[in-house]
């Protein structure tokens, strides 16, 4: 997904609302709650860009998180890290306040 959703996304100080699927690096996608974060690649090889995300989770409990984008390693790009627990996917765990 390209879209931004259930939060902001900052890369180099410019609000973004979505970023166009080829500049896709990683995303940080929560379904269960609503949460997309696509992460642009950085625009000029060898210079770094800071991008920073705020969301909110609306519920607490455990939830599967993962990257959309193959940037793992194979013919797909779904290997190594895509397909490694702790990587490109996990457990975000929101706390009851
Ligand atoms: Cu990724």
């Amino acid at each position: 997904m390209t879209g931004v959703e259930g939060g902001t996304i900052m890369a180099d100080g410019q609000s973004l609302s979505s970023v166009p699927a080829a500049q896709i690096a990683h995303t940080f996608t929560v379904p269960a709650l609503g949460i997309n974060i696509p992460v642009p690649a950085t625009p000029t090889k060898g210079k770094p860009e800071i991008v920073k995300a705020t969301f909110v989770a609306k519920k607490a409990g455990s939830f599967p998180w993962f990257c959309e984008a193959p940037c793992g390693t194979g013919p797909t790009g779904f290997g190594g890290p895509m397909a490694t627990p702790g990587w490109m996917q996990g457990t975000l765990t929101v706390s009851g306040s």
